[in-house]
């Protein structure tokens, strides 16, 4: 493709609103442009890297038995009636209404769509395991749209969707998408982790992410420095046997504690450490109060106290239900003599405290040498707080580092979620009915792009990996007023794309700067320069990761170009 009739239109200055690196790279190297908000168009660079990408996930997905289909954006707000999602998803889920007035949702994703796709056909256990997937532009209305397309309000996504008679056949069809999942981030040169995850909202049990690890990344990925365990830090468990002190234990006293609302506060003026605090919290769970303990040095995760308690929902206790229910204010309350209608929950590491440090229940008041089942009751002692580095990895190899991660791919097991919410049942081999069992599985197409320019990029611009980028090679004509400088690319140009390399040739009248600063932050793999010593028969080849440069004879190009790329 000549540039000069190729549509690129790089930026040297970085746009005011982009603070991902993603972001900045992909607005400057002429790749997207934003619309509105969250909103991109994928200019013709853009669009070829998205080609790329989406023939690697075809191939991996085809490669395993997967049907691809394209169904509709527009879906009729009764299907998520009947799954009873209109009523849980607020605002993000974009709905409009049509000329007649009915309601439709705008595709956030297709589980519903799908499922009532085939409830009426899909009735006997031969047509099992089946799995369909499509690449289609989903709508989310993020409240918080940023970092480009790592975070936008209509996306790309590959979305499957598995169909089995049952959870032995979901199982399977599970980890053979996960390792489809693994050859594709792999095949698109990423660095990434799979990660235990919460199922969320989903309801199914099982499910992964499929994490890239950058600072960016807006998940905490908690993994061992010794193995190959890795959860997102909402589900990684925590598996200590808390051993108790040594200690006598005292006698309970009550002291002022006056204006000491937080451990660190408390801990400082009582001359004791965060650990021998009990930090107690009211949380309102499906609205009853449950006050939830745990060690000062620890923070409870609500994603758990959810799970324990099989609840829909999770608050805080607001200021004036503390009050209402406790007596007194937040930095105060404690889980001595509490009232009835108050369930007590602690996190185990509680059972570790002696002679420690509650809140009082009066306003200014804490209470000392404070001993759980002593001096206050507890109903469930579960695992309820988030892991820290440095905690013994819960598959008891090594210990948890943090690291940041992009959230790529996500995979769940339904199980019978939405079949038995829609009515998709199967009839097995004795006749017997039976809902579908079934799978989600997803991959973020756009997101995965930007991932691929997070991971891969140096200070002059992105450095594609051969898989995914947009051309094979930059062919630059250093000074095309220059003859025998412009015949000889010209003619290297035709001859290489013969021999099947998709090659932009820069045969644009700019000056040599402009050339190799945009060739730089395109980031082609490969770039070839035809410049002084054309007329020797000699270019310039330059690999733009390693930046190393080689001269050789233009007929030593070709040669050059099959082992560069036959490696990868
Ligand atoms: C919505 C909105 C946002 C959502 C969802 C629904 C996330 C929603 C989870 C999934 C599960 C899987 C198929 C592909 C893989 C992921 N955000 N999820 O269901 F209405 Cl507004 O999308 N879906």
């Amino acid at each position: 493709m000549r540039q000069s009739k190729f549509y690129i239109p790089t930026l040297r200055e970085v746009p005011a609103d982009a603070e991902a690196k993603s972001h900045q790279l992909l607005v400057r190297a002429g790749f997207i442009r934003q619309s509105v908000s969250g909103v991109y168009s994928f200019l013709p660079l853009g669009r070829r890297v998205l080609r790329k990408l989406e023939t690697i996930i075809r191939e991996e997905m085809d490669g395993i038995g997967s049907q691809e289909v394209l169904m509709p954006a527009l879906q009729p707000s009764e299907l998520w009636e009947e799954s009873g999602r209109w009523r849980t998803y607020g605002p993000e889920l974009m709905r409009l209404n049509d000329r007649h007035d009915r309601t439709f949702a705008l595709g956030a994703t297709h589980e519903e769509l799908i499922t009532s796709l085939l409830r009426d056909e899909v009735k006997s256990y031969k047509r099992l395991p089946m799995v369909l997937y499509q690449i289609q532009g989903k709508f989310r209305d993020e409240k918080r749209p940023r970092f480009g397309l790592l975070r936008g309000r209509e996306f790309i996504m590959k979305d499957a969707y598995s169909f089995d008679m049952d959870e032995d056949g979901l199982d399977q069809n599970y980890d053979e998408i996960f390792k489809a999942y693994q050859n594709v981030f792999k095949r698109c040169g990423l660095d990434f982790r799979a990660v235990i995850a919460d199922s969320g909202a989903m309801g199914g049990k099982d499910t992964h992410e499929f994490m890239v690890l950058a600072e960016i990344g807006e998940d905490t990925i908690a993994y061992s420095n010794e193995s190959d365990y890795a959860a997102n830090v909402e589900m990684a468990p925590v598996k200590i046997s808390y051993t108790k002190k040594e200690e006598e234990q005292k006698d309970l006293s009550k002291v002022h504690t006056p204006d000491r609302k937080t451990i660190k506060d408390v801990a400082d003026y009582l001359n004791v450490s965060s650990e021998d605090c009990i930090k107690s919290l009211l949380w309102m769970v499906d609205d009853r109060p449950v006050l939830v303990l745990s060690r000062g040095d620890h923070e409870i995760n609500d994603i758990k106290v959810k799970n324990v308690m099989d609840a829909e929902t999770v608050e805080l206790a607001t200021e004036e239900q503390t009050k209402e229910i406790l007596g007194c204010e937040t930095g105060y309350i404690g889980p001595i003599d509490v009232p009835e209608s108050v369930t007590v929950i602690a996190d185990y590491a509680v059972t570790s405290v002696v002679n420690g440090v509650c809140g009082a229940n009066e306003r200014e008041m804490h209470f000392e040498n404070v001993n759980p089942e002593r001096d206050f009751t507890v109903d469930r002692y579960e695992d309820l707080r988030f892991i820290q580095e440095g905690d013994p990895s819960p598959d008891g190899q090594g210990t948890i580092v943090f690291a940041r991660g992009i959230e790529v791919g996500h995979v769940f097991k339904l199980g019978t979620r939405y079949s038995e919410a829609l009515g998709a049942t199967i009839l097995d081999k004795n006749g017997k009915s039976s809902p579908i069992v079934m799978g989600s599985y997803g991959i973020g197409v756009s997101r995965t792009m930007a991932a691929v320019v997070e991971q891969l990029h140096d200070e002059n611009g992105i450095l594609w990996p051969t898989s995914l980028a947009p051309f094979d090679a930059h062919l630059i004509c250093v000074n095309p007023k220059n003859a025998s400088q412009s015949e000889k690319a010209e003619a290297l140009y035709n001859d290489l794309k013969s021999q099947g390399f998709d090659v932009l040739y820069d045969d644009r009248k700019e000056r040599a700067g402009v050339k190799f600063t945009d060739a730089d932050l395109i980031g082609l793999p490969i770039q070839i320069i035809v410049g002084k010593r054309a007329d020797e028969g000699i270019v310039e080849v330059k690999e733009r990761k390693t930046g190393e440069k080689e001269e050789m004879s233009i007929d030593e190009v070709n040669a050059f170009l099959r082992t560069f790329f036959s490696n990868r």
